[in-house]
């Protein structure tokens, strides 16, 4: 069944972080807008991850909006790195406190988004149940997610399995009993360090299989003293105004040196000093260089797997859960009791490099040196992410040009945020931006406001449109991937560089340069009239 084609000036798809701003300032601006969403709330990548022991790893203080003065004054953190149900509630509050709920309509997906040269507007269509909607725009703006399609690798015989499969991106609302349970966890990045430790609490048996072990630190979480919560309500201006200013987006109170300016014992205190707190972004700060510079880089890593080694009662296990490569190129992760958890009698790593998974049966799976029989499986695989989501979709830009056909040759995207050939299309945290090495939320913050003022202009000016030129594109890929290949990020294989998915392009996804020098680079853009658009009154 489909409907009459309604009018707006921005559709914004989308209801995470981004999402939920990107509505407040369209209203702000006097536009109309239309805001989709494919889940049943707001929360975006917080609404479909609920695995059990799931928070952030960026501090809760750092991690929430700080455009807005009354949500920092009204909101109070209850924990350091703040668990899935408290961000979920920050942002089903922070949403009606900015009266924005009212323009998103949930359960509804995006199908496809064609841009009209015509009538110079993208016609949207979307899928609401069996109803077909379709939507005129003179803007859209994707506020899609970096993390939020989940990447289900093909494992032969899965369908025959009897048991329930879980994913840990895509969990049930209800939660999940594993007593008595056999289970087996696919999967070691940040999602399954999490989940391994709370299922092994419950579990009779939980195997788990690693492929990649990880770097991961203590978090050392705990609630947040009311003293400290208040001191930050007071000093929250200077706070943000710190992150702001920073590479990562939050305050990490490091020394500010090369690795090779200080003394061994200068060095190793600094890495006990970042261990201790219990932070990715603190410790990954430690020296100015640990991601541009090999002996940095490897006396931080070497300091992490000797804290690892002293957490494992087995030395053989030990060896098998020791990451190698270069510490931060992949996601440094958190965790709270996870290498205790290989201490548990219950708990049995399979390492995925020692024995193949060569397929499930219907009671579990077999590798290449035994079978396993299992209750519930639980995939931790990770995500296709950055380009996962529009790729997804069905985008044609003009001259039928399918943004997915372009993207699979190289994941271009002029300041991370604008793609040449789709005109008045905006993507936040695109690839080439630096969010996902940075907090993340800080860096949304970054690209709603540039966004906004460039709405403003181009209804100022009464441009029709704006497109960026393949030339200004073609030289932010190479700027990206030229301080990409400065860092240690060349030798990266993870999501950061889209080689954790089969067949997808490796790309400089990241910028690298950090957060506070690009957003430099991109006010020098605007103030300079938008260089590199091309703009159509
Ligand atoms: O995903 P991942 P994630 N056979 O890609 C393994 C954010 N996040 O969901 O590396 C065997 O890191 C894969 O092994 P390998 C955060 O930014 C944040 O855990 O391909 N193994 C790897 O071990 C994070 O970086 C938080 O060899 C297979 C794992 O699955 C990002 O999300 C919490 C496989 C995937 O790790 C992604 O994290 C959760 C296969 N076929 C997530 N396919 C916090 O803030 C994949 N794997 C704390």
């Amino acid at each position: 069944m489909s409907q009459a084609t309604e009018q707006t000036d921005i559709v914004i798809v989308g209801a995470g972080f981004t999402g939920i701003y990107m509505a407040h300032k369209a209203q702000a601006l006097g536009l109309s807008l239309i805001a989709l969403e494919r889940g049943g709330g707001v929360g975006g990548t917080w609404y479909w991850n609920r695995y059990p022991g799931l928070r952030c790893d960026v501090e809760s203080v750092d991690y929430s909006y700080s455009f807005s003065p009354t949500l920092q004054q009204e909101w109070t953190w209850t924990e350091k790195f703040p668990s899935q149900p408290e961000i979920l509630r920050y942002l089903e509050w922070a949403a009606k406190k900015l009266d924005v709920t009212k323009y998103f309509r949930f359960n509804t997906e995006v199908t496809a988004a064609t841009w009209h040269e015509d009538i110079t507007r993208w016609r949207v269509t979307t899928n609401l149940g069996d109803t077909v909607q379709t939507i005129e725009a003179k803007y859209i703006v994707w506020g899609t997610g970096m993390l939020s399609i989940p990447k289900i690798p093909v494992i032969t015989g899965l369908e025959d399995f009897t048991g329930l499969v879980l994913n840990t991106a895509t969990w049930p609302q209800t939660p999940v009993d594993f007593t008595d349970k056999k289970v087996a966890v696919l999967g070691t990045g940040s999602s399954g360090i999490q989940v391994i430790p709370i299922v092994a609490q419950q579990a009779a048996h939980l195997f788990v299989l690693q492929r990649t072990p990880s770097f991961s630190l203590p978090a050392n979480n705990k609630a947040l003293a009311p003293e400290r919560m208040a001191w930050i309500k007071d000093n929250y201006d200077q706070y943000r105004a710190d992150a702001r200013h920073s590479r990562l987006g939050c305050v990490t109170e490091s020394v500010g040196k090369n690795f090779a300016e200080l003394t061994p014992v200068e060095a190793r205190a600094e890495l006990e000093r970042t261990y201790n707190y219990g932070s990715p972004m603190r410790f990954s700060s430690t020296f100015n260089d640990i991601v541009v510079d090999q002996k940095a880089n490897k006396a931080a890593a070497d300091f992490a797997r000797e804290k690892i080694r002293e957490r494992i009662a087995d030395p053989i296990l030990a060896k098998k859960l020791m990451p190698d490569h270069y510490i931060t190129t992949r996601r440094l992760c958190i965790d709270t009791n996870y290498y205790e958890t290989y201490n548990r009698p219950n708990v049995t790593l399979i390492d995925l490099r020692e024995e193949n998974l060569v397929r499930f049966t219907d009671s579990g799976f077999e590798t290449t040196k035994a079978p396993y029989d299992i209750d519930i499986f639980i995939l931790a695989t990770g995500f296709d992410a950055i380009t996962g989501a529009l790729n997804r979709i069905d985008i044609t830009g003009r001259n039928g040009q399918k943004l997915a056909a372009k993207w699979a040759v190289a994941p271009s995207c002029y300041l991370g945020i604008a793609v040449a050939g789709f005109p008045n299309m905006f993507v936040v945290a695109g690839p080439g931006s630096p969010g996902p090495l940075s907090n993340v939320v800080l860096s949304l913050e970054q690209h709603v406001e540039w966004i906004t003022a460039m709405l403003t202009f181009l209804e100022k000016e009464g441009i029709t449109t704006f497109d960026p030129t393949v030339e200004a594109e073609r030289a932010w890929d190479d700027h990206v991937a030229e301080l990409s290949n400065g860092t240690l990020m060349r030798f990266a294989d993870s999501w950061y560089t889209g080689t954790n998915v089969a067949g997808k392009p490796r790309g400089n996804v990241v910028y690298m340069g950090g957060l506070a020098p690009y957003e430099k680079e991109i006010i020098e853009v605007a103030t300079h009239g938008y260089l590199g658009f091309t703009l159509t009154k």
